[in-house]
């Protein structure tokens, strides 16, 4: 049995993540170590409560002598590390604690993974961190996209941390050796994201007849990412790919967010008997996010050759199945919203410890 340890996995992309290594990957033993902030839901996996391949702990990456005692404690394979403050808007309001967990988190894991290796001799064991494409800063309309040598150029308070957390990670391959692999991703979506992020936000504000805040002009580009497409990559970064090396990670979708929004209101319309055009009326032009990255747009080419990754959802396809999920799951969206979830935590967690009961 391999030992996995995933940060971050009670989050969107963890959630997707465990769910496909433990369908894909039967004999991986899965520790899954989340803060709980307001972005992690432990419910996500209650169904693997009681499973011997899952393990939960609930605790903060920046706590050195839990993260110690847990290498400790399971001879671990790997990492992946998802863990982190992932919302650009937030970040704007409050740097700290994306400084706290982005940067001082993965420094603490980094510690804790080379004590690891060096004590097993573990020339197998994989960190692999979890990045994304807003490191490398804006892209003009007619700009290439990124690569995996495109240099660095953050905007946010979010893409300032992620990318000091990458260089935390490169630096621990160079220097120490440790066997990292980094992946910088587009844009995810699909099940599970909180409904802070812009496709989800929508879907819920189209069914509530709410506004749709599109800001600036809507002209701003992305590329979108279906998550199972991303753990997909993972996992074939992870077996294939060589240490110290970075794969970019894309959906192959570039759209303006004006598209993104429109077609979530042409999904919602169909799928609820509304009348065409009726979710469009909602969408509202409202102010720029200050140092809005203009596009991103992630060059496949390594990803495909080096670890076999393609994307295999369209955007159409993969956004409806995301829309029935929402519209399947609105108790889950309701417990998000309340946080009505932290009094369950209470009840049946400590902090560093596996369940109560
Ligand atoms: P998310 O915000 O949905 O989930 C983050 C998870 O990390 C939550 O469960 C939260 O409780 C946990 N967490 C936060 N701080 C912690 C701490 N100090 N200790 C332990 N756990 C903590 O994020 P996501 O969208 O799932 O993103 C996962 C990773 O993927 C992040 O590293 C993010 O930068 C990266 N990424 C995301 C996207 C995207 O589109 N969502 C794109 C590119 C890269
Ligand atoms: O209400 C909104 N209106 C709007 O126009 C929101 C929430 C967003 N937007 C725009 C801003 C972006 O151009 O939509 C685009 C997508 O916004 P977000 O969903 O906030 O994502 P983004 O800022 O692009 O960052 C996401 O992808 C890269 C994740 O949140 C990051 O964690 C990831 O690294």
């Amino acid at each position: 049995m391999k030992q996995i340890l995933v940060t971050g996995g009670a989050g969107f992309i963890g959630t997707n993540f465990i769910r496909y290594v433990h369908r894909n990957r039967q004999d991986w033993h899965i520790v899954n170590l989340d803060a709980l902030t307001y972005a992690g839901n432990p419910g996500n996996h209650r169904n693997l409560e009681k499973d011997p391949r899952y393990t939960f702990v609930h605790g903060n990456i920046c706590d050195g002598d839990l993260v110690t005692s847990l290498f400790d404690q399971y001879r671990f394979d790997g990492v992946f590390h998802f863990a982190a403050e992932s919302h650009v808007d937030r970040s704007i309001a409050g740097p700290d604690v994306f400084v706290k967990t982005n940067v001082t988190g993965t420094f603490v894991l980094l510690d804790a993974a080379l004590a690891h290796v060096r004590r097993h001799k573990d020339k197998k064991f994989r960190f692999v961190h979890v990045s994304t494409d807003e490191v490398y800063g804006s892209l003009g309309i007619d700009e290439p996209a990124f690569t995996e040598t495109t240099a660095y150029d953050p905007s946010s308070p979010y893409s300032a941390s992620k990318a000091a957390s990458d260089h935390l990670v490169k630096a621990w391959y160079r220097t120490f050796g440790l066997p990292v692999i980094v992946t910088n991703c587009s844009n995810n979506y699909g099940p599970y994201q909180f409904p802070e992020k812009l496709i989800p936000l929508m879907v819920l504000n189209c069914l509530d007849n709410q506004p749709l805040p599109v800001y600036g002009n809507g002209k701003n580009i992305r590329d979108w990412l279906y998550v199972t497409d991303h753990c997909d990559a993972l996992v074939r970064a992870c077996e294939r790919g060589i240490p110290g090396e970075t794969y970019n990670i894309g959906g192959g979708e570039e759209k303006t967010n004006l598209e993104v929004v429109e077609t979530v209101c042409d999904i919602v319309d169909e799928k609820t008997g509304k009348q065409p055009g009726t979710s469009r009326n909602l969408i509202t032009f409202v102010q720029d996010r200050p140092g809005h990255d203009l596009r991103y747009a992630i060059n496949p080419d390594k990803s495909y050759e080096k670890i076999g990754y393609k994307a295999g959802f369209s955007f159409d396809q993969a956004l409806s199945v995301t829309v029935d999920w929402y519209l399947e799951n609105m108790e889950w969206v309701k417990s998000v919203q309340t946080g009505a979830y932290r009094e369950w935590i209470r009840t049946h967690y400590r902090r560093g410890q596996e369940r109560l009961e």
